[in-house]
């Protein structure tokens, strides 16, 4: 008998870690039975059931293929794991629109710890298009939040494609590899958000890396972005530049209206979960995405991502 969402709910808040791939298995299925599960496991970790927001730093990291995001996450988790926090890893595979498919491996070439129970790391589907989230993704991200200190989502893409992290995470973070030149021109061009910290891989690399660094800071000011720290990082042993990055990412949540932006991220969550649903044709049916935000902005805070999809779907029967 697999565990149901609201025990699988009750458990992450209790903190209890090892619900983790039950939590992942759920959300991965398709199965038409399993939608009341996922919706129950969402209602048992909504800030009304815990009593507030869920504790967890989500942190978006996210950046062009091969510019080191797997291999910082190996040194991040670490860090993160020598400061006494427990760390969730969803990296996003976007070669596998299969729901449930993504196996460990694909993408999360993520060295860790084995036998460590506190560090959770898994390899999932991406949504169809390059930088997006399956709603799988948002889901599990909401639950792990209850029971993890930080959960990560590692994304590939450049440009726009941040866009549908950033309204999940807390805290974005860009990776960059030296001589990226395409992130800092979508910067300067304001093609891309400006993120809420970049980080420029391969340190080790020398003049080069540091240049980046330099320019992305030119770039930044030139913007007014003066709290966008850029921190540089080298995953060739020995790391370098984690504490530093520890650091700025904390940085950023501390000085974040966490209460709102999770407010924003459940809607824009059950706004995107409705349009994978139904379509641009449903979003069309409910007057388009303005009039679908607004209505979302009418309902209560505290509701968890499901109802608040309910309330669009009602609109749409209505
Ligand atoms: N010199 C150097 N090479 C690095 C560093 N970090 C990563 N690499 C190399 O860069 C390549 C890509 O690293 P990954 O960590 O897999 O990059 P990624 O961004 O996760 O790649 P995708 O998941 O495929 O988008 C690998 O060959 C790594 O060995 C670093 O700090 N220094
Ligand atoms: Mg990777």
């Amino acid at each position: 008998m697999p565990a149901t969402g609201e025990d699988l709910g009750r458990r992450l808040r209790e903190g209890d870690l090892s619900a983790a791939p039950a939590v992942l298995n759920l959300v991965e299925s398709r199965a038409p039975a399993h939608r009341d599960e996922i919706d129950a496991l969402l209602r048992a970790v909504s800030p009304a059931a815990l009593g507030g927001e869920a504790r967890a730093h989500l942190v978006g990291v996210t950046g062009p293929p091969g510019s080191g995001k797997s291999s910082l996450l190996s040194h991040l988790v670490a860090a993160w794991r020598a400061r006494e926090r427990s760390a969730a890893v969803l990296a996003v595979d976007p070669s596998s629109k299969r729901s449930g498919g993504a196996l460990l491996g694909d993408r999360a070439r993520i060295l860790v710890d084995p036998r460590d129970e506190q560090v959770f790391i898994r390899s999932m589907a991406a949504g169809g298009r390059l930088g997006g989230l399956a709603p799988a993704t948002r889901a599990a991200a909401h639950a792990l939040a209850a029971a993890f200190d930080v959960v990560v989502i590692e994304t590939v893409g450049v440009g726009q494609s941040e866009t549908e992290v950033a309204e999940v995470a807390d805290t974005v973070a860009v990776v960059v590899q030296p001589a990226g030149g395409d992130v800092l021109q979508f910067l300067k061009s304001g093609i891309m958000e400006i993120p809420d910290v970049l980080v420029v891989t391969k340190a080790d690399l020398g003049p080069v890396a540091l240049r980046s660094r330099r320019d992305l800071n030119a770039a930044l000011r030139s913007l007014g972005a003066t709290e966008t720290k850029v921190v540089a990082v080298s995953s060739l042993s020995p790391p370098a530049g984690f504490d530093e990055l520890v650091a700025a990412l904390d940085e950023h949540r501390g000085r974040l209206d966490v209460a709102a932006r999770r407010l924003a991220a459940r809607r824009a969550s059950a706004l995107a979960d409705f349009v994978a649903e139904h379509g641009e044709r449903g979003l069309r049916a409910i007057g388009g995405r303005r009039s679908a935000l607004k209505l979302l902005g009418e309902q209560d805070a505290a509701l968890d991502v499901p109802a608040l999809q309910r309330a669009l779907e009602a609109r749409a029967a209505a």
